[in-house]
């Protein structure tokens, strides 16, 4: 246990050890109760064959095709990329590297928001980890990977029961050569409300050391306020700070002036001298139409002088020709995935911009052959997460009319579901952007495009108005998110929130006008460290504090079902969604060179109290559990 212990450390994961890091470290010798691993992981695989996943329809196992890993050469360092250029020249240097090149440089979202827009954030480390190697080799010449933020941290924890540190480590470990990328909701972290100015400098600072480079910093109200700790701890950091401007509304559309060319020119000049390194556009939704782009990126480039970076969905089925347009305009960088995780609401495919821009002298500098061998591994693993799919078949050009984020179609619509809306879906986009115009157009990404979402919910579920909300508003109880959003505590909408309606909501309550921030009272982290010591009974890394301080409630949660069945990130993805058929087996590798094998032998008759007897064999022995059916 002492080993494991250290091993797991995060100080030794991250490299940052020395001589008296065992001295200085007494939580190495708090040892864990000695646990049966076996036992536990059979639990789970026998909770999920009997009762299936939870939130999934329970069924059949599907058949699965063997999923292919790219030839390279795993011998041989991949070759140096990016973030050696960022470990030589510095954040600056690397800031002007970006600027000189002459082709547009690419961001891989495979690892990120590829699978938050299109499997709601639903892939698993072991399938992220297993094409690190293969990409660091074969696609060096990326200029980011984004593989953490925005949703990935909550849905690890919540749904996946993994620890979103360890993905990044283990990221890391395999991929030394490419900038990490992640996406940061500066006063909201990783979550969906603001926190304590030192929680967001301790999620900086730790992500940082775990292996973060480019931090892609956004508001979701586009509040420059509230974005300013969050790109002074990067630079503290010595990281790259990509401050972002969301992009909202139609430029092109002149009856619609809130969002127009000057309002994108005074943000961007005004996150130069924030101490950008980098400006973002960040086009959450696919709304940035060609020419409109053309016209943005143009104006913006003669305003600043750090690079500009350009991100977007390909919803509309338009992303490849936004991206064209940027491109003549001078754009240095852009987002896209992989082939199969592209197109729709995730970003555009990288081979099918790379092939749009042959005979051109900004096409990327990547080996195309090496991203369609890499392709054919997302393919396959892709089939796993089918049940997740949010059922968009063809482009949707609906989304200039209802203006939802890429990364928020499929999980309102999971939730639209859940509360019984599945059949009134139509009804539920159009509200969503009639709620946008009530809250006087707002930006909308997250945490402010859930607001919209939950306003849109509400007022669908209980058949409610615009005209009702005016004339019935003093007896209607808003979801919490509302209330919040009206009070200011999400930060303050450009050109301020419609003030009738706010009275409405909040009954007499006081808006807050300064950052939320300055009001909260600073996390103990050291009291908050010895309640986890206790509540957890085992070590507590500063890892475990941040994803407390962010979400209590999901960080016990995945606690407590951590001592249930103990690390099922182990498992392979179909019996971890599907648990297993009878007289199958599989192999678990559970530790570097240990690996079990489990067959599922048969499963007994619910006994009078519900509960059923699997039967296994684990490396050959016979084991049994003993399962509540649920069904
Ligand atoms: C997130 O914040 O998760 C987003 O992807 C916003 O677009
Ligand atoms: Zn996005």
């Amino acid at each position: 246990p002492f080993l494991e212990n250290v091993i797991r450390h995060e100080s030794f994961m991250s490299g940052e050890y020395n001589t008296t890091f065992i001295d200085q470290t007494p939580e190495l010798f708090v040892f864990p109760k000695r646990k049966d691993r076996g036992t536990k992981m059979l639990n789970y695989i026998g909770h999920t064959t009997v009762n299936g996943f939870e939130g999934l329809d329970k069924r059949k196992k599907p058949e699965f095709s063997k999923i292919i890993i790219p030839n390279y050469d795993s011998l041989k360092t991949p070759p140096i990329g990016t973030k050696q250029i960022l470990d030589q020249k510095g954040p600056e240097g690397l800031s002007k590297w970006l600027k000189e090149q002459k082709e547009v440089m690419l961001t891989d979202t495979t690892f990120r928001d590829a699978h938050q827009s299109l499997l709601a954030t639903r892939m698993r480390t072991k399938d992220l980890v297993e094409i690190a190697e293969p990409t660091a080799h074969l696609l060096p010449n990326l200029f980011s990977v984004e593989m953490w933020g925005g949703a990935t941290f909550d849905v690890a924890y919540r749904f996946l029961k993994e620890d979103p540190w360890e993905r990044l480590l283990k990221l890391r470990k395999k991929m030394p050569n490419v900038l990490f990328q992640m996406l940061l909701r500066a006063s909201n972290a990783v979550g969906y409300k603001n926190y304590p100015d030192n929680v967001i400098n301790q999620f900086v600072e730790k992500s940082a050391s775990a292996g973060i480079d480019v931090y892609r910093i956004f508001d979701s109200l586009n509040w420059i306020e509230g974005m300013k700790p969050a790109i002074e701890a990067v630079r503290n950091n010595n990281k790259i700070a990509e401050a972002s401007i969301c992009y909202t509304g139609d430029l092109l559309d002149s009856s619609r002036p809130k969002y127009n060319l000057d309002y994108y020119k005074n943000l961007a000049k005004e996150l130069e001298l924030t101490g950008a390194h980098i400006l973002g556009i960040k086009d959450m939704a696919g709304l940035l139409k060609p020419e409109a782009a053309y016209q943005l990126i143009t104006t913006l480039k003669e305003t600043i002088d750090i690079p500009i970076h350009l991100h977007t969905h390909d919803t509309s089925g338009n992303g490849i020709y936004t991206y064209a347009r940027a491109i003549d305009a001078g754009v240095d960088a852009v987002d896209v995935a992989s082939g199969p995780m592209a197109g729709l609401t995730s970003q555009p495919s990288a081979q099918t911009l790379y092939h749009a821009l042959e005979g051109t002298p900004r096409q990327p500098k990547i080996n195309v052959e090496s991203y369609e061998q890499i392709s054919h591994y997302w393919e396959g693993v892709r089939e796993y997460y089918q049940d997740f799919e949010s059922g968009m078949k063809s482009p949707h050009t609906e989304i200039y009319l209802h203006e939802m984020p890429g990364g928020q179609y499929s999980n309102l619509k999971q939730q639209a579901k859940a509360v019984g809306l599945e059949n009134r879906w139509n009804e539920v986009k159009s509200m969503f952007r009639q709620v946008n115009d009530m809250f006087g157009d707002i930006v909308k990404v997250t945490p402010s495009s859930k607001v919209v979402g939950d306003m849109t919910l509400f007022m669908v579920q209980n058949n409610l108005t615009e005209d009702d909300i005016y004339e019935r508003g003093e007896s209607i109880d808003f979801p919490d998110s509302v209330i919040e959003l009206a009070e200011g505590l999400l930060g303050q909408p450009y050109q301020g929130f419609p003030q009738e309606l706010q009275r409405i909501i909040l009954k007499g309550k006081e808006p807050i006008t300064v950052r939320p921030g300055e009001l909260m009272e600073p996390v103990d982290f050291n009291q908050l460290s010895e309640m986890l010591f206790k509540k957890l009974d085992r070590q507590v890394t500063s890892f475990d504090m941040i994803a407390y301080a962010l979400y209590p409630k999901v960080f016990m949660d995945y606690h407590k079902f951590y001592q249930q069945y103990g690390d099922i990130s182990v498992l392979d993805t179909p019996t971890f969604f599907y648990g297993m058929k009878i007289g199958e087996e599989i192999e678990v590798e559970i530790e570097q060179g240990k690996t079990l094998i489990v067959k599922l032998v048969s499963i007994s008759q619910p006994h009078k109290d519900g509960t059923r007897v699997i039967y296994f064999e684990l490396n050959g022995q016979s084991r049994e559990v003993v399962v509540k059916d649920e069904n």
